[in-house]
Parts: C-alpha cells; structure tokens; sequence
C-alpha cells in the first residue's frame, strides 16, 4: 500500500519484534471491514445485534478487568522526568522500552498484525495528522475504522513523508499486572499493551490526540484540547462557535448536541465535536478548530431521549456497543435509558440478568462507537479542511457551591488562571468518596503529554500570539440547594447560558464586575417558561468570599507541585484575586 521507507522500516522492526503470523494492511474499504465483521463474529469477539431494528451494530464484551482507562498505568517517558512534570507518570524512555521489548516480544505469536493508515481529521486538511496503529485486535480495527478516517487515502496524503505518528498496540493476555499505555512523545510513539479498552487502545484518541498532540502543539505553535467543539445558531441564522472542556461525567457529549428549549426555538446547536479540539491560529487572526476524530466514543448509561436524543437518534446503525445489556429481542439496553427495563437479558459479563438481580445490565462505564456523521446535528462545517472560528471558550466542572453558574474571565490571561484552577467534585458514579475535590486543569490532568507548568506556558503564549482571542468563560451548571438539590435545570436549558456568552462575545450583554470576574447582570440570563425565581436566580450566581478564598487555599497546595517551573503569571492572577476576595 506504501513505498514510504520510514513506514516500512519500522513496520518489520515491530513485525520481528511481535512475530505475527499474518500481516494484514487495512485498506478502508467496506469489503474488508466485512469479512473482518464476520470473522469477530465467528470468534465471539463480536456478537450480531438484531439487524432488523439497529442494522450494522454489533455488541462487544470486554474482560471484567478491563473496562476503564488506567491512569495509573500510562506513562509519559519523556528524556527527563521534569518535561513529563508531576501530574504524570514517568520512566527512563530506555528502561521503558526495555521492558515492553520483553512484553511485545512474541506477543501476536498465532495472531494476525493489523496495520491501520488513520487521519486525524478531514482529508486533505492542512491541520490533519497521519498515524499508523498495529494491532493484533479486529475489535480495535473496527472502532478505528469509525473513530478515524482510515485506509489507502491516508498513505497517500502521507506520501514519503516521516511525519507520522507510530502506534503499537497488543491486546497480549489482557493481564492487567503487566498493562501499560506508554507515549514517547520525543519520538511521535505509542505502546499499549494487555488491554482491549477503548482508552487504552484507540491509540488515535487521548494517546495522540491528547497527549502527543499537546507535545506536538507546545513544540508546533497550536493546542490540542480535551473540548467539545459547538455551533450556536441564532432565529437570524448566524452561527457562532465554542469549544468547551469539562472534566469527565460533566455531560460534554450531551452539551455537543443540546436541544433548545421551548422557549427558544429559533435557535439550533451544530455538533462539530464532542471530546477533542485541535485549535490553531488563523490568517484572519482568530482561532480555528476541528474536530481530528471521525466518531464518538460516547459513555451509553444515562444517554436517553431525555438527555440525549441526538445521540440516541446517532446510535441506531453502523454502531458497536461495549459492555452494554443484550436483550432477548437483539437490542441493547443499559441504566437510565427510556421507559421499563427490560423484563431479562444477558448483562455486561455474559450472566442472565433480571431487574432484581442486584447488579448493573451495563457496566457504568459502558460505551457506543458511532460515526459522527450520522449526527443529526452534525455541523455542514465539521469537516471543513480549515475548521470553525472559536468565538468563546469555556471551562467547567462539577462544584456545588463555589462556582457560580457562569461568568466571563477578565481577559486571556486570566482565563488561563481560570482554566489552570479548574476542579470537579467527585460523584456516586465513580468509586471513592463523594463530594471530593478533584483538580483538573483545562481538563487535561489525564491527558497532558508534558510537564503542566509548561503547559500553562504555552497557553499564555499562544494568548500573546492570538491577534482575535476568544473571550474565556467558566460554567457550572451543578449548582445545589441546602438538600443538595440541583438548582438549575442543566440540559437543553444549558443554551440559556450559551446564548449570554455568545452576547458577551459581541458586545450585547451587561455584566457586573465581581472579585472572580463578570457576571451577568441580574436579568440577563432569559428564564422565561423556567421554575426559577429571583432568589434561585441569585444563589445561581453567588460569589460568596469566604467559600472562595478557601478554594485560594486549595488552588496554592495543588499549584506548589510545580515548583518554580509554574509561570509568574498564574501566580500573580493567584494573589490578585486573592486580594480581591480580601477587600
Ligand atoms: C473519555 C474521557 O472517554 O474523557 O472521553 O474519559
Ligand atoms: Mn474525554
């Protein structure tokens, strides 16, 4: 498929390294994906849902102890451990590959090597990236094939170029002592091995277009952000773009693909990506973004025609499921979506499952794979070569009490302080206490593929650099009542929130000044046809002094691990809102 001697050279390294029977190049076409399909079904490594009522979806079971990303067990093995930084695990770059030599040695003995050419975003693209990913899995073939565009196409817009990302991934024994998702950013490489899960070996997804990209980016002049990308139509039919980033189980795929309320009609949102932003610095001077992946690897338990019907409306072809309920009709189920569950099934392990059993139909963490152009809000611009102005950006998380539902930082710098002191607090949904503190710059805590100190650098940078920055915001749409109830509505009311940052963005709407930004003023944010009174409206956006200047406190712990390695500037925007608050 390819003359490219880097690719080739490194192709029988890796070939005589893992000692496949079989070297199989995937081409893209569906021919091929076909015969893959049927050949994982015959397995059991796929099974055939019903394909009367979702044609083209199959169901995946993975191993019980191999469902999550392992954040323990991904490295970034940088030369030094400071350019890896204290938010990641590290190894000396040769003692790594000394030890995952002795791992892959071997390791597709029996098995066929897929080699899967992918693009990480639209054909043709100047802001497109080649990767290739070996694998001895049909299942990551597949899932590749929806999540990147993938085959010949992408061989030929590498050419002989060395440009490109290497990718190696071995399901091995799924042995979880000895798995490890491994980047190398100074060598544009990725090993994972002895796991099937998504996260750990889609190599396309938070291996490269997180965490090499970001060292790509830092080194390149752009950023890639752990952000969904949105267009905000207005009744007038001007578009308008945002790129937001929220920790994980904040609902960044449902805010991707919001519904308006009622009351707002008129308006639309346009999907152009729901997890990852490759942003870049246009001729016109603003920022550009595309979306580099071709799917979405959404989380299924609680996507329902309540809080998701875009996503629903996605998912009812060309999808494979993982680890969801099978029922007896051949159709998936899993907690929180529409209506009764269903009476039996076969739950995520392969046991028989009835609503009484006492155990989840899907694992919490269980997921779909579909092609984002079955979207039916897929932005016409999601694949646009150039990709879409960004007009705002916006951090979020989880907190009860601090943040107030949304307010605008004072300017760029200030923004990356915002960013930079992002947090979330934990929920039931994961394991571990409630209610805790977890700090997650812009984010990326999980998927920074350098030192964060210098990632906060460069951001700074790239705001010196941007001629027509975008305005920065912050959201928490988890606001609670003294019962710890939610006090805003969330979801598709969330566009009530959007539509003051965007008349921010032009100059539209008031703000007052407070210690930790603008906030609306008290009318600005339309409730028309919501259950929300003045009081609640109030307490929405509190800013409440005391509460905040203990977050200070947090904030300067969390920022003392990078040393002196953190920018003046953040520590100048600590001590000003510091003083502020104290005023
Ligand atoms: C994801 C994540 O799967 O952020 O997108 O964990
Ligand atoms: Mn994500």
């Amino acid at each position: 498929m390819t003359s490219n001697k880097v690719v080739l050279q490194w192709l029988d390294e890796m070939v005589a390294l893992t000692k496949p029977d079989k070297v199989v190049w995937i081409d893209g076409s569906e021919e091929q994906l076909n015969e893959l399909r049927k050949e994982a079904l015959a397995t059991g490594e796929l099974i055939e849902l019903n394909q009367d009522k979702l044609p083209g979806c199959y169901l995946h079971r993975a191993a019980e102890n191999d469902v999550a990303r392992v954040e323990d067990r991904t490295f970034i093995c940088t030369p030094t451990r400071e350019e890896a930084g204290p938010t990641n695990n590290w190894m000396d770059p040769t003692e790594m590959y000394d030890k995952l030599t002795k791992l892959f040695d071997g390791s597709m003995k029996g098995r066929t090597m897929y080699v899967i050419p992918f693009l990480m975003g639209p054909l043709g693209s100047p802001f497109s990236k080649v990767g290739i990913e070996l694998t001895d899995s049909i299942y990551v073939v597949l899932n590749m094939a929806i999540m990147t565009r993938v085959g010949k196409a992408v061989m030929d817009q590498l050419g002989d170029s060395e440009d490109f990302v290497k990718g190696l991934h071995s399901k091995k024994d799924i042995d979880p002592e000895n798995r490890y998702i491994v980047h190398f950013p100074q060598d544009n490489t990725i090993w994972s091995i002895n796991s099937g899960y998504g996260g750990n070996v889609l190599l396309s997804k938070k291996c490269f277009a997180l965490r090499i990209a970001s060292y790509q980016g830092k080194k390149e002049g752009w950023m890639a952000e752990h952000m969904l990308i949105l267009g905000l139509e207005n009744p007038q039919g001007e578009v308008k773009y945002i790129a937001a980033a929220f920790p994980s189980a904040c609902g960044k795929t449902n805010l991707a693909m919001l519904i308006p309320p009622e009351e707002l009609k008129g308006y639309k949102v346009w999907t152009v990506g729901d997890d990852i932003a490759w942003l870049r610095i246009g001729e016109d001077g603003r920022l550009w973004a595309i979306n580099p992946e071709a799917g979405f690897f959404g989380v299924a338990p609680g996507t329902s025609s309540k809080t998701n019907p875009n996503a629903l409306a996605t998912i009812q072809k060309n999808t494979i499921f993982t680890n969801v309920l099978l029922t007896p009709e051949g159709t998936v189920w899993w907690e929180g979506l529409d209506g009764e569950p269903p009476r039996e099934g076969i739950d995520w392990r392969g046991n028989p499952w009835t609503p009484e059993s006492g155990v989840k139909g899907a694992h919490p963490n269980s997921r779909f794979t579909a092609p984002a152009r079955q979207c039916p809000c897929i932005s016409p611009h999601w694949e646009d070569p150039q990709g879409v102005p960004i007009s705002a950006i916006i951090f979020g998380g989880r907190r009860a009490k601090t943040a107030p539902l949304v307010y605008e930082a004072f300017n760029w710098q200030h923004g990356v302080f915002v960013g930079a002191t992002m947090a979330s607090e934990t929920t039931a949904a994961a394991a571990g206490a409630v209610g805790v503190v977890r700090r997650d710059p812009m984010a990326m805590i999980p998927f920074c593929g350098y030192n964060m100190a210098d990632y906060f650098r460069h951001w700074l940078e790239m705001g010196r650099k941007i001629p027509n920055p975008p305005k920065i915001f912050h959201v928490n749409w988890f606001r609670t009542d003294e019962n710890g109830k939610f006090i805003w509505p969330g979801f598709g009311d969330n566009l009530r929130v959007l539509n003051w940052i965007i008349e921010r963005c032009e100059g539209k709407a008031d703000a007052v000044e407070t210690p930790i930004g603008y906030l609306p003023v008290p009318d600005a944010i339309n409730i028309e046809g919501l259950d929300i009174g003045e009081d609640t409206m109030k307490e929405l956006l509190k800013v409440d002094k005391k509460v905040w200047l203990e977050d200070v406190s947090a904030q300067k712990e969390f920022f003392k691990q990078f040393g002196d390695r953190l920018p003046q500037e953040i520590i100048d925007e600590l001590k000003a809102l510091e003083k502020r608050l104290s005023e």
